[in-house]
């Protein structure tokens, strides 16, 4: 395997000194190098792939040099707009080094939504034009890290390396300056375990990572059937999807159970919601301040003032969670409330070594919800009750 601080060095001898991108488990230890060797003005964990795309394309204007730009292969297409009408030959032709963690390469065993895209990844680099070299244990990185820099430099254009799973070592990052995580008595599981009890009836649309799987766990532990829309891939879109649950399900309650890496990486869409105004929908940002899913690298959520975030965006109340006395409180005025209503629960990033993986495939967690969505059993006009509100 390859030492993560020599092929961080290599890429600093190189001549790169910025990084940005997407945190993914498979590049985590790299991520925390980085994250140690890097200044914060350095280092930028972006909101979505784009995002970084473009940073990293704004760091050559102003400096002529290559940025590095890591990502997941799912956030490839949150990439591809930018690559083929930004930094594109054809278009303003500007170099960078992507370094993609392979998700569902084939024949490796992986998770339903990553096979596709690990199937298709080579082919989309090929077709979006983008040379790529395969980085695995035995890769001579040093060689594929010169040979690919002087490409992105000669041809000034983006190049990539593809990385396979187990690639690099195990690194060691030093104790974190736990300053922007929240302080919060509640883990996410807590917190959902609260949102079961008390809302386990409603529609529930759940977002990529731990937190559907603690959801699917929490519903099995219950001794309930599983029901809730796991959104195990398609990372920011879960309250897109909820809304349009919400406009066509008027008589049921759905509730977004959101993380902050995944809002803010398609943060449009409170926009779009707070147009719509689904009175019965409920937007749950569980709130820990990192991607913890992939590693527990920040997110941007501390700089946010979520509340001023649901206000700009019309949602028609706000509440804030952080134990579990309020979390019911304010379940409780969620319940009282027309939406769209945004409850954020501040938790303490973490989550259990056994967690489990849901069980079944996509399309028959899909069934099991749309089965669900037809059962029109809650009677609560959710227009007819008390005004808007908001308290922390
Ligand atoms: C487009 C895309 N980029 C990256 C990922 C990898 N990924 C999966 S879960 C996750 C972190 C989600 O963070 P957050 O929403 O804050 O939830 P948490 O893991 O903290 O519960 C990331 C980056 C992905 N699935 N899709």
């Amino acid at each position: 395997m390859i030492n993560t601080t020599d092929f961080f060095t290599t890429l600093h001898q190189n001549g790169i000194d910025f990084f940005c991108g997407v945190p993914d488990s498979l590049l985590k230890h790299l991520c925390a190098c980085i994250s140690d060797n890097c200044a914060p003005d350095r280092h930028v964990i972006c909101a979505n792939e784009g995002n970084a795309i473009g940073l990293a394309a704004g760091y050559h204007l102003g400096t002529a040099k290559i940025a590095a730009v890591y990502m997941q292969n799912s956030g490839l297409g949150n990439a591809i707009n930018p690559l083929l009408s930004l930094t594109d030959p054809e278009v303003y032709s500007i170099p960078m080094l992507l370094i993609i963690g392979w998700r569902g390469e084939p024949n490796i065993p992986d998770e339903p939504q990553h096979l596709k895209q690990g199937r298709i990844t080579e082919t989309l680099l090929q077709n979006v034009g983008i040379p790529y070299q395969i980085l695995d244990a035995e890769s001579d990185y040093e060689e594929e890290i010169s040979a690919l820099l002087s490409l992105a430099s000669s041809e000034s254009r983006p190049v990539a390396l593809l990385v396979r799973k187990g690639t690099f070592l195990s690194y060691e990052k030093s104790p974190q300056n736990d300053s922007t995580t929240p302080k919060s008595a509640l883990m996410r599981e807590e917190a959902l375990a609260i949102i079961l009890q008390n809302m386990g009836d409603s529609l529930i649309i759940s977002t990529t990572g731990k937190c559907s799987r603690e959801l699917s766990e929490l519903r099995e532990k219950r001794g309930e059937t599983q029901r809730d829309f796991l959104t195990v891939g398609s990372m920011g879109h879960s309250s897109s999807i909820a809304a349009g649950v919400a406009l066509t399900t008027p008589t049921r309650r759905v509730l977004c159970i959101d993380g902050d890496g995944a809002m803010l990486m398609h943060l449009g869409a409170m926009a779009v919601i707070g147009k719509l105004a689904p009175s019965n929908f409920i937007h749950i940002l569980i709130n820990n301040g990192c991607h913890e899913s992939v590693g527990g690298q920040v997110s941007a959520a501390d700089i946010m003032d979520f509340e001023a975030l649901a206000q700009a965006c019309a949602y028609k109340a706000y509440y804030l969670a952080g134990n579990e006395a309020e979390l019911n409180d304010a379940i409780q005025k969620c319940q009282k409330q027309p939406g769209p209503i945004l409850l954020e629960i501040k938790v303490k990033p973490g989550s259990r070594p056994d967690l489990g993986r849901p069980q079944g495939s996509p399309q028959d967690c899909k069934k099991r919800f749309m089965k669900q969505a037809e059962l029109h059993t809650d009677s609560t006009d959710f227009t007819d009750q008390e005004s808007t509100d908001s308290t922390n």
